[in-house]
């Protein structure tokens, strides 16, 4: 069920439609629906690849917010309507006129795209994003911030920043390096050329380039099996990995610990284990 029409999370949650009026939704730049257990986000102005303004940010962070606070929802999947996934800054906002003075760009990074970042990579909840088209700039960080990236065979990711004189931004030059070497993520940040999804998979960039008529399907159906997954679990190994980089294998190894401390006091491992000895599947609670 669709419900978020442009308007702020919440107030769109009380006011839920009915599906007939899904049209009023369709003119949302962010669409959102709840459907076992996985919170779908659609990026959704397709004219202009997705690309971000204020509006959209705030949407996004009122479905993150939400995806955070609501138990119910156990996998957020993010994906773009139209044939590009997210073009980064909407570059029209972005134009100078003679003689006035430049936008300082550290205002956005710190409102809108820092916090962003931030808060899909501190979600306790996996993020599955389904990447249909071109991600450029922001958008390809945006993708590489997610937990499980499948992108689809004609979609692609460019580093566009270079070409605009700018440095890559949202976690891109945090991302890149970890993700393919100094190499590629330079020879990606200077030369701004599209990077194809086939070669995004081979590279390591992103977990499987599918069919674009398999893309829709394979990422419901991945966001959904997470769904049903040991969700407390997950979030606990995405703090593991997320920590890893900065960490000694000293401090990981005590990190580990602490959060397998955690983890065995969850329902669900107790479930888990249950399960395996009864030979049967496991029934998660997310708890
Ligand atoms: O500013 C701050 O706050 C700092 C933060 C910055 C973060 C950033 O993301 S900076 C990087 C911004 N993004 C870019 O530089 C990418 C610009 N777009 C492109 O390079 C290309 O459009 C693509 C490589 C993504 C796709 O190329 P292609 O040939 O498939 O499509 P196209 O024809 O260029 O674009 C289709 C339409 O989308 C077109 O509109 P039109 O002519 O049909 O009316 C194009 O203008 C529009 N579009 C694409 N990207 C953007 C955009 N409009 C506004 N902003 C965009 N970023």
């Amino acid at each position: 069920m669709v419900y978020a029409f442009g308007l702020p999370f919440e107030t769109a949650r009380e006011e839920k439609l009915p599906t007939g009026r899904r049209t009023a939704a369709m003119s949302s730049p962010i669409l959102v629906s709840v459907e076992a257990g996985v919170q779908r986000i659609t990026l959704n102005r397709p004219d202009k690849l997705n690309a971000l303004n204020p509006e959209m940010h705030g949407l996004l962070r009122a479905a993150l917010a939400q995806a955070d606070s609501d138990a119910s929802i156990r996998c957020v999947l993010l994906t773009g309507a139209g044939r590009g996934f997210c073009a980064g800054q909407d570059l029209s906002e972005r134009e100078v006129k003679a003689g006035a003075a430049p936008i300082d760009l550290s205002d956005t990074i710190s409102t809108y795209y820092n916090p962003l970042v931030r808060r899909m990579r501190a979600l306790p909840k996996p993020i599955v994003c389904a990447v249909n088209g071109v991600a450029a700039g922001a958008g390809a960080s945006i993708a590489l911030a997610c937990d499980l990236v499948l992108a689809a065979r004609s979609a692609s990711f460019v580093q566009a920043f270079a070409k605009i004189g700018l440095v890559p931004d949202s976690g891109g030059t945090y991302f890149l390096p970890r993700l393919v070497g100094r190499a590629r993520a330079m020879g990606l940040a200077l030369l701004g050329e599209k990077l194809g999804a086939e070669d995004a998979e081979r590279w390591g960039l992103v977990w499987k380039c599918v069919d674009d008529g398999a893309l829709a399907e394979e990422s419901a159906r991945l966001a959904r099996a997470l769904a049903c997954g040991p969700t407390k679990g997950y979030g606990l190994i995405k703090r593991a990995l997320d920590a890893s980089p900065g960490n000694t294998l000293d401090a990981q190894l005590e990190l580990e610990r602490d959060l397998q401390r955690e983890a065995g006091f969850s329902e669900d491992y107790r479930e888990g284990v249950a399960a395996f000895l009864a030979k049967r599947r496991p029934e998660f609670t997310g708890r």
